[in-house]
Order: structure tokens, then C-alpha cells, then sequence
């Protein structure tokens, strides 16, 4: 273990001191961090620069929340925690949101964030940037500590990274006093504080009877299905994953960011027949994904009532959350899926040809449809068009990390682009998040090299746009495609009331090409596919910052896309309120 040193002229003969920076910066290390997102400021400037000069990478972002997307993607594309650096008072908060999603999406991360003096923010006499950071993270971090002395720094790291990577991933919210980033130390004392993690995400592996028990109801089954959910991509089992599907036959279906860890042209993918999937599906296998609102809480009428679940989760207590479970397979998927192949019997598990043939018969049917939407070539172009163009140019390029955010630009994007590698879809993920964009691309781009292709509606870029500086100043092979209709869900939403652009109108005419000229990077400005073809062929072969605003039909697009039925109706002819007699 090494501990950087700094020599002070005051310090005792022989005794040589460091300091909580050092300190910090060295335990990650030790830890294998190699990468910081960041913003910088008092009390955190010189940690970023020590960190750099460490070996670190630093990436200095625009905004906080795009810095934390980017460590929450890293966490996801890694399986080790992503850092993100942030100030005291409202360069936390700003990156809390982020701490926030990552919890939700479980993905890993580890908010660290610089704070004020503690005797004086805890009386609330008025410090620099005055906040009680660790009592605000709490209800948004899967776990929460404070740093309040420089001995304490490598147990702070390891518990930080010990509870984001174990059990059920999430964000960890790291606070530390300024205090205690400028406290010496002895160096040889301190080096006695750190730790490197060991197994930090021990395995966990099913009880034989609850494998038995699962392979049981799936031998039974007539129509078994089996969901993969971005937990099963996040354990990077992809083989154990494809090993249990190939042998037993069953149809699967992929949950967006579960999109490519078994090919979508897979013939088992029962992507494009998902609605008669669901509805018909008599035993379901749930592999790392959550019965949430976006498989319809397992309920009627998107599920047959008598529907039977297995599931396959790390964290016990999702369980039940929805459904009766009747087969839990609590264990990391890794374990589950090769305890299913190994405890299978020979021929106990076959997919019914009927139901094979039913879900093939439907996705037939939905890839016509598909291929006649695709081929129309509306003027100006609409969304499928459009992702035609970039489908063309994508298709031959499976190693393209595609991030995606917005509503129709998000649902339309996730059913036409097919994904054949694992972990190379990041989208607005549980939460449906706009402004993940410009962090998860910079993420994938740092963390793997890219090349990453951001398909983004103009109002979602919107949310971290001032991001492309970033992408432009680290020199990111990242091309970002605006699907521009001028609004959210479109643009030409109309108010009959004043003057004012409707709630959801954005400006149509807007040239979003010329944002990233302003900082070097090569903008395009298209408005058919042919051109966006060429532009996205051409930005992608560069391996440079590259920013595709693709002039859409204002017309275009469903209010919140395929969502809509969770907007609340408003009555069509409400009696007007009387007004009050006081
Ligand atoms: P999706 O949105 O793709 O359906 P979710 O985010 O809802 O997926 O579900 C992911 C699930 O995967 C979570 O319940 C989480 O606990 C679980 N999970 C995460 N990592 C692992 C792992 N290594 N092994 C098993 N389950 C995991
Ligand atoms: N704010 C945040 C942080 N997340 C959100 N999901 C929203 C607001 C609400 N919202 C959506 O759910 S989608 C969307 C918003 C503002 C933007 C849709 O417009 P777009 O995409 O231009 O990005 P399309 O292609 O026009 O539908
Ligand atoms: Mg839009």
C-alpha cells in the first residue's frame, strides 16, 4: 500500500505526514477505481486534481446529474461502482437525482460529496453552502455514510463499495467534511486504514429444492415464457443465461435494456409477438426484472389471470412484491441459470412446438406490419423513416453502444433497432428519466471506448445538452441523433388561449447542429432519410463528437408515446367551478 506523501516544514523530525485527500484518492485506487465523474469546487478542487495525478481519470461535466448518470452507467456496464464527485450544498443536490435513479435502476454507484464545517451546519448558523447532506441523501441512496475523521477514510470506501455492489446494486451517498479532506495524518498510520474490498458481491447460489422446484412448474408448463430484465445483463451471465434458454426451448422476451444479451433476431425471441406473450403465457420465468409498472404489476388484462411466476432475483424482498411467487430462485443469475441447466433431467423441459409455432405466427404477422411502416416514406419524415435510416446503419454495426431517451423517440427506437451484443442499450430505464442522454453516453464512450450512438428527442436532449461541450472537450466518439419533432411527444400542440407556445410545443425550426459547432464537434442538419443515412454513417466512421439534427413532421408522435394510458383524463365538458362565496 502506498500513501502519497507531503512533507511539511512544521511536521515532527521523522514523522511524515498526508492528509484526508491523499488518503481518499488512495483508497480508491486501492479499491480499482480508475475512472471520477465529476464537478468541482470548494471543498473538493484539489481531490480532483490529486485524484488526476494519481492515475485517475477525471471527467469534468457541465451539470452534477449528468456527472452521476454517467457514474450510474459505468456502474451498470462494469459491475464495479461508478464515482461521482460533487460540492458541498447544491452541487449535491444536483447530483442527487442521479443517486436517486441509480437506486432505482439498481446500478451501482457511489456519490462522494464535499461539505461544510459540521459544528456550524449542525447549529444552523449560517456556513458556506450550509446543508445537512447525509440526512438528505438518505431516503434516495440504498445506503448512506459520513466521513468525520481522516482514519476513518478507507473503512468509509470499503463500506461504500461493499454496499453498492452487494446483494441488490444501488447508489451509495459518501459525505465528506472539508475538514476532513484538508486533516493530516501520519502516513504510516494511515496506510494501516485501507483496505481493498475482497468479494465485493459474493455469489449466491439457490437451494437445490428451490431449482427443482422452479424446473418443476416449467416442465408443466403448455405456453412457459421466460422474461430477461436489465438485472439478468447487469450479472454478465450471458452464457449461463443463453445456455438454459437454447436447451429448454422457451420462448424469451427481453426487457429494453436486456435487448442483445441473447440476439434479437433470435428465433426464440418472443419480442415482436410481447402483448400475445404476456396474455398467454402459462409459466413465467422472471430473470433479473421486477414485476413492475412496466410488465403491468403481473395483472389482467396485460397477464392470463392464472398466470404462475418463478423468479429469479438477488434481493428476497422483491418477492411477492406483485404476484404470489410461486418458485423464488433468490441468488445472483449467474448461479440461478447454470443450477437450472445442471439440475434440469434430459428432456425434463421442452418448449410445446404449438406455442413455439403460435408466438411465430404472431411475429410474422407484426413484422409485416413493421416492414410496411418502415417502407413508407412520408415528407417531412416521420419517426419510422427516420429510424429506418439509422437502423440501415446500425445493422452493420453491432458494436455501437446505443443510449436512448424521450417518449416516441424512446418507444419507437427500443421496437425498430435490434440489439445483438449484451449491454449496449442504456436507456431512461424504471423511472423513465429524461437527461440520462449525454451522461450515459459519455459513460459508455469512457468506460468502453464507444462507439455510441445517443438517439434522443429534442425535448429529452434538452435535459443534458450543455453535455456535448463535454463529449467535444474529452474528445468522445459519441454521435447523438435529435429525432426533432419540436416537442414533447410533438410539436404542434396549440393554444387557443394567448400568445404563449402550447405546454408541449418546443421550436420546431430550432438548429441543434449549431450547439456543437460552437464547441468543435460537427453538426448535421437532415431532412431525409438518405441524408441521415450518410450524416450517421460518416459521424460514426469519424469516431468523433458528432451531433444529427433530423428535422421530423411536427405531427409526429403520440402524446407520451405508448404510455398514454397512464395520463389521467380530464372531463371533455366539466361544469365551470362557481366562485367562491368568500
Ligand atoms: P427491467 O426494468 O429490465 O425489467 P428491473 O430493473 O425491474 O429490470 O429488475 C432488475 C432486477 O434484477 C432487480 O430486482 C434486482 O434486484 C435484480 N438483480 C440485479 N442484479 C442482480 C444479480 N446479479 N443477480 C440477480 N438479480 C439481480
Ligand atoms: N422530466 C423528467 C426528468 N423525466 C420525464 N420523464 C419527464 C420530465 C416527462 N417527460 C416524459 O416522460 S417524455 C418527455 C418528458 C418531458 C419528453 C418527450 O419529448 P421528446 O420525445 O422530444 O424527448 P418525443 O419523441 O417527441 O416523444
Ligand atoms: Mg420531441
Amino acid at each position: 500500500m502506498s500513501t502519497t506523501t507531503t512533507e511539511t516544514p512544521a511536521a515532527d523530525a521523522g514523522v511524515q505526514l498526508t492528509d484526508g485527500f491523499h488518503v481518499l484518492v488512495d483508497a480508491l485506487r486501492l479499491n480499482g477505481v480508475q475512472t471520477i465523474y465529476g464537478v468541482v469546487g470548494i471543498p473538493v478542487t484539489d481531490l480532483a486534481r490529486i485524484a488526476q495525478a494519481s492515475g485517475i481519470r477525471y471527467i469534468g461535466f457541465r451539470r452534477e446529474d449528468s456527472a452521476g448518470n454517467a457514474a450510474a452507467a459505468a456502474g451498470f456496464l462494469t459491475k464495479r461502482p461508478g464515482i461521482c464527485l460533487t460540492v458541498s450544498a447544491p452541487g449535491f443536490l444536483n447530483g442527487l437525482p442521479s443517486l436517486a435513479a441509480a437506486t432505482v435502476n439498481c446500478f451501482p454507484m457511489i456519490q462522494i460529496a464535499g461539505s461544510s464545517q459540521r459544528p456550524l451546519v449542525d447549529l444552523q448558523r449560517g456556513e458556506y453552502e450550509e446543508l445537512d447532506q447525509l440526512a438528505a441523501a438518505r431516503p434516495f441512496a440504498k445506503a448512506a455514510y459520513r466521513i468525520d475523521r481522516a482514519e476513518d477514510i478507507g473503512r468509509g470506501v470499503a463500506r461504500a463499495i461493499r454496499a453498492a455492489v452487494s446483494g441488490r446494486p444501488g447508489g451509495v451517498y459518501l459525505d465528506i467534511p472539508g475538514q476532513v479532506l484538508g486533516e493530516t495524518i501520519d502516513v504510516a498510520a494511515a496506510a494501516k486504514t485501507l483496505w481493498r474490498v475482497t468479494d465485493p458481491a459474493p455469489q449466491q447460489v439457490p437451494a437445490p429444492e428451490a431449482v427443482d422446484r422452479a424446473l418443476g412448474l416449467l416442465a408443466g408448463a403448455e405456453r412457459p415464457l421466460i422474461v430477461l430484465g436489465k438485472g439478468a445483463a447487469y450479472a454478465q451471465s450471458d452464457e449461463q443465461v443463453r445456455a438454459f434458454v437454447e436447451a429448454t426451448g422457451i420462448p424469451f422476451l427481453p426487457m429494453s435494456m436486456a435487448k442483445g444479451l441473447l440476439p434479437d433476431d433470435h428465433p426464440q425471441s418472443a419480442a415482436a409477438a410481447r402483448s400475445l406473450a404476456l396474455s398467454r403465457a402459462d409459466v413465467v420465468l422472471l430473470v433479473g426484472a421486477r414485476l413492475n409498472w412496466l410488465l403491468g404489476q403481473g395483472e389482467a388484462p396485460e397477464w392470463s389471470p392464472s398466470a404462475t411466476f418463478i423468479q429469479a432475483d438477488i434481493d428476497a424482498t422483491e418477492l411477492d412484491s406483485n404476484q404470489p411467487i410461486a418458485a423464488p430462485l433468490v441468488g445472483d443469475i449467474g448461479s440461478v441459470m447454470a443450477a437450472l441447466t445442471d439440475r434440469a433431467k434430459p428432456g425434463q423441459i421442452t418448449a410445446p412446438a404449438g406455442w413455439r409455432a403460435e408466438l411465430d405466427a404472431r411475429k410474422d404477422h407484426n413484422a409485416a406490419a413493421m416492414r410496411a411502416r418502415l417502407a413508407e416514406d412520408p415528407s417531412p419524415m416521420r419517426f419510422f423513416n427516420a429510424l429506418r435510416a439509422v437502423r440501415d446503419v446500425l445493422a452493420g454495426r453491432p458494436d455501437v453502444y446505443l443510449v436512448n431517451e424521450g417518449a416516441n423517440s424512446l418507444d419507437i427506437t427500443r421496437d425498430v433497432i435490434g440489439m445483438q451484443v449484451p449491454r449496449h442499450r442504456l436507456d431512461s430505464g424504471t423511472w423513465g428519466v429524461m437527461g440520462i442522454g449525454m451522461g450515459y453516453a459519455i459513460a459508455a464512450a469512457v468506460e468502453a471506448g464507444g462507439p455510441v450512438v445517443a438517439i434522443e428527442g429534442d425535448s429529452a436532449f434538452g435535459f443534458s445538452g450543455m453535455e456535448i461541450e463535454t463529449i467535444c472537450r474529452y474528445k468522445l466518439p459519441v454521435t447523438v441523433v435529435i429525432l426533432n419533432n419540436g416537442g414533447i411527444y410533438r410539436g404542434d400542440g396549440v393554444n387557443a388561449a394567448s400568445a404563449d407556445p402550447a405546454p408541449t410545443v418546443l421550436d420546431p425550426s430550432a438548429h441543434h447542429e449549431r450547439l456543437i459547432e460552437a464547441f468543435g464537434g460537427t453538426g448535421y442538419h437532415v431532412t431525409t432519410p438518405g441524408q441521415l443515412t450518410q450524416a450517421l454513417g460518416t459521424a460514426v466512421a469519424s469516431g468523433q463528437p458528432a451531433l444529427i439534427d433530423c428535422v421530423l413532421d411536427p405531427s409526429a408522435g403520440a402524446e407520451s408515446g405508448h404510455i398514454g394510458n397512464l395520463n389521467p383524463q380530464p372531463l371533455a365538458n366539466p361544469a365551470p367551478i362557481p366562485a367562491p362565496s368568500r
